[in-house]
């Protein structure tokens, strides 16, 4: 796990990022530069029609909903002026997140990116570095650590909330999904390590210490999605300046992704209903948005 900054975001070199060809489809260009960068910028992915009921859907869970949720994590770190939450499987329990996932254009856009037949929803996941939470560093990681998924059509989309300069934006390693290896999971909390047996994995590389590591980085505006593949690596500084510094992640599947009997504990923890290893994941918990 590497917490240290030691490259600065102008050494860093930049995300592809385009325009979508229309509200539902991302453009042969982004399909064909996720494929092979395995992360692309989607400008004006969502519009404030949508950020609006994402705004609603959030004050809405953390007025009534975030207090005694487990799946809502807050940490604030010592010297800190702010917190960094992150809560995951929102849609649940909530109407206006429900209403973003299963009736805007986002399974239209992201799927496209993703060129699936069929898509399913793979889970929420809202992360808000408070003001001030500079210690909230997100180490670097593949998200496939944590998954009790196989397969490789998996994508997180990352819509920002807000306008995020480089200094606090996420950075990816290149290509790092196309060697197909996952790494072992770290946890975002420096306090708090995964349980159980899947060590044999390789604890992910020190890429902040490399200097041939092929960083790149992205400021962008509210409304932008970061679109990336789950093998790649990625990480993110903590939020030194003095506003919110928010996201809305919508993680899908489509066609070749199967349960992994993950031994030990996989996050999101939920593992559906009724899933067999190496079997379709469809269930109530990982719904189809797109049938094939
Ligand atoms: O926003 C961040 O700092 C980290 C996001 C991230 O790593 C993730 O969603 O997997």
């Amino acid at each position: 796990m590497t917490r240290l900054e030691a490259r600065s975001p102008e050494t860093m070199g930049a995300v592809a990022a385009f325009v979508p060809e229309s509200l539902g489809i991302a453009g042969p260009a982004a399909t064909q530069a996720y494929r092979q960068d395995g992360v692309i910028c989607l400008r004006c992915a969502m519009g404030e029609d949508w950020l609006s009921v994402i705004e609603d859907a959030i004050e809405l869970f953390q007025t009534e909903q975030a207090e005694g949720d487990d799946h809502n994590v807050v940490v604030r770190r010592e010297g800190d002026d702010g917190a960094f939450q992150y809560s995951s499987m929102m849609w649940k329990h909530n109407p206006l997140f429900r209403k973003v996932i299963f009736e805007s254009h986002a399974a239209d856009l992201f799927g496209s990116v993703l060129g699936t037949r069929q898509l399913n929803f793979f889970y929420d996941f809202l992360l808000i570095k408070h003001p001030g939470c500079r210690s909230a560093s997100t180490p670097w990681h593949q998200d496939m650590s944590y998954y009790a998924l196989h397969g490789t059509q998996i994508i997180n989309c990352w819509i920002a909330l807000d306008d995020i300069p480089v200094e606090t934006a996420l950075r990816f390693i290149r290509g790092s999904h196309r060697s197909g290896e996952v790494f072992r999971s770290v946890h975002f909390d420096p306090d708090m390590t995964y349980g159980g047996p899947m060590e044999e994995r390789p604890l992910p590389p020190d890429f902040d210490r490399d200097c041939e590591a092929d960083i790149v980085t992205v400021a962008m505006n509210r409304g932008d999605a970061l679109v990336w593949n789950a093998r790649t690596f990625h990480s993110a500084p903590g939020n030194h300046l003095a506003r919110r510094r928010a996201a809305l992640s919508l993680n899908f599947a489509g066609d070749d992704v199967t349960y992994f009997d993950m031994p030990g504990e996989s996050d999101p923890p939920d593992r559906g209903e009724n899933l067999v290893e190496g079997g379709p994941i469809t269930c109530a918990t990982f719904p189809v948005l797109r049938p094939g």
